[in-house]
């Protein structure tokens, strides 16, 4: 779907475990924030809005949710649950989470700070920025 990728993060594994590498050539942007959900309960929503300038990627670093995504023209449900596989999220894309598992952990690379004027929380206001 436009607006949405899924990235492969690269692990590096043996008997102690796995690491896993997000280095900067393998996302389109700079990071400028880090935030992660977490104490999440199961019946929690989250999301209900889209960005106009804000590209983001998330990551379940543990456990499991659903990431509901509309561009406006498809929509798509997509499962993360593999700490080893993040979603590009680019601006002018609805989303909403749902079902996250016990303990599950979203961690989000974010390319701009904090701004809720970037937010569009109006699924109206979000129609009309996607068709204008
Ligand atoms: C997305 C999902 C995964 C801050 O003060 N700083 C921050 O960096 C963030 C992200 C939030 N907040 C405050 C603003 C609100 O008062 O925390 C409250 C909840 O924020 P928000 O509505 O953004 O939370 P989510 O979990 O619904 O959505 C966030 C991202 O905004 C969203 O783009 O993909 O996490």
């Amino acid at each position: 779907m436009k607006g949405i990728e899924l990235i492969k993060i690269p692990k590096v594994s043996d008997i102690r475990g796995s690491i896993g590498v997000v280095e900067k050539d393998m996302i389109p942007f700079k990071i400028n924030r880090v935030y992660y959900l977490y104490d999440v309960p199961h019946d929690a929503y989250r999301g209900g809005h889209a960005h106009k300038n804000l590209t983001q990627f998330l990551i379940a670093l543990s456990g499991s949710f659903d990431v509901h995504l509309n561009n406006g023209k498809e929509k798509i449900k997509i499962n993360l649950n593999k700490p080893n596989k993040g979603l590009l999220i680019k601006s002018g894309v609805w989303r909403e989470i749902d079902n996250f598992s016990s303990g599950s952990v979203c961690l989000v690379l974010a390319s701009e700070v904090y701004d809720e004027s970037d937010y569009i929380r109006d699924y109206d206001s979000f129609k009309l920025f996607v068709e204008g």
